[in-house]
């Protein structure tokens, strides 16, 4: 029986330090009443102010303000210094042909060159044909110029000459024509006698000359298309055109011009205007 409750008596006793060590690690205290209880409880009134504190340190630097507005413009500078020299510029337009050089010195000859071969001329026939023709007109053209040398008439104006051809009126119009004259117009008395003492003193009979009424009957009219108003010189008799045929005109030696057929071929007379120098 006693050792049963010294058994209960120590268990107890245990019990307790046990609620204690636990108050303990809880920092409560047995004595102590909570505070809250004791605030709850009781009104408590504020304190008077308390005196300003120190001043504080500088806080940290602010934010960028808004740009301002547009400030007024500024006094014009001072005149900069010459800047360095620009790129080179394209190329200017071609100039003017410059004046002829001097003629150089005579070169150095030539290396002497090689023999020649036996020449195929057959391919070369056509053009020593054409050639030869060409030749041939050259010729005709020197005996005209020849003969133009030797027997030439003129006046201050014009150069008058007999083709000494015989050739009928339309062949002597071309003839005329082609060299850059025309069939010879004696559209006054002193050209009319010029070319007459010059048919006389060829020992000529009569030439052609360039008159005629081919586009219309009995109106003569000089080969420039000009009619004859101031002057003409007809034989007596003449213009006469017995059978309807005789449309073109010839001067005899005496001067006196006689309409005839412009089929008959005989000599005739161009005439050419100079050149104004
Ligand atoms: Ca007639
Ligand atoms: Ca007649």
């Amino acid at each position: 029986m006693n050792s049963s409750r010294v058994l209960l008596r120590s268990n107890q006793f245990i019990l307790l330090l046990l609620f204690l060590l636990q108050i303990q690690s809880l920092g409560l205290d047995i004595d102590s009443r909570p505070t809250v209880e004791v605030c709850a409880t009781h009104a408590i009134s504020p304190g008077p102010k308390g005196d300003d504190g120190e001043r504080g340190d500088p806080g940290e630097e602010g934010r960028d303000g808004k740009v301002g507005r547009r400030g007024p413009k500024g006094i014009k500078g001072e005149l900069g210094d010459t800047g360095p020299q620009g790129s080179i510029g394209k190329s200017g337009p071609i100039g003017k042909k410059g004046d002829k050089g001097e003629k150089g010195l005579l070169g150095i000859p030539g290396v002497k060159g090689k023999a020649g071969t036996v020449c195929d001329c057959g391919r070369y026939r056509k053009v020593v044909g054409q050639l030869d023709i060409s030749v041939a007109r050259l010729k005709t053209s020197m005996k005209f110029v020849k003969n133009v040398i030797a027997g030439i008439r003129e006046t201050e104006e014009k150069f008058y000459y007999i083709v000494q051809e015989e050739k009928s009126y339309r062949e002597s119009l071309t003839h005329c024509r082609i060299r850059g004259g025309m069939l010879a117009m004696p559209k006054d008395e002193a050209i009319n006698t010029l070319i007459a003492d010059y048919v006389a003193k060829s020992g000529l009979f009569r030439v052609f000359i360039g008159v005629n009424d081919l586009e219309k009957e009995g109106q003569y009219v000089f080969t420039d298309s000009t009619p004859l108003q101031n002057y003409s010189n007809w034989q007596e008799g003449e213009p006469s055109d017995p059978y309807g045929h005789e449309d073109c005109v010839e001067m005899l030696s005496s001067g006196r011009w006689n309409d005839t057929e412009c089929h008959r071929t005989m000599y005739f007379i161009c005439e050419f205007v100079k050149e104004k120098k």
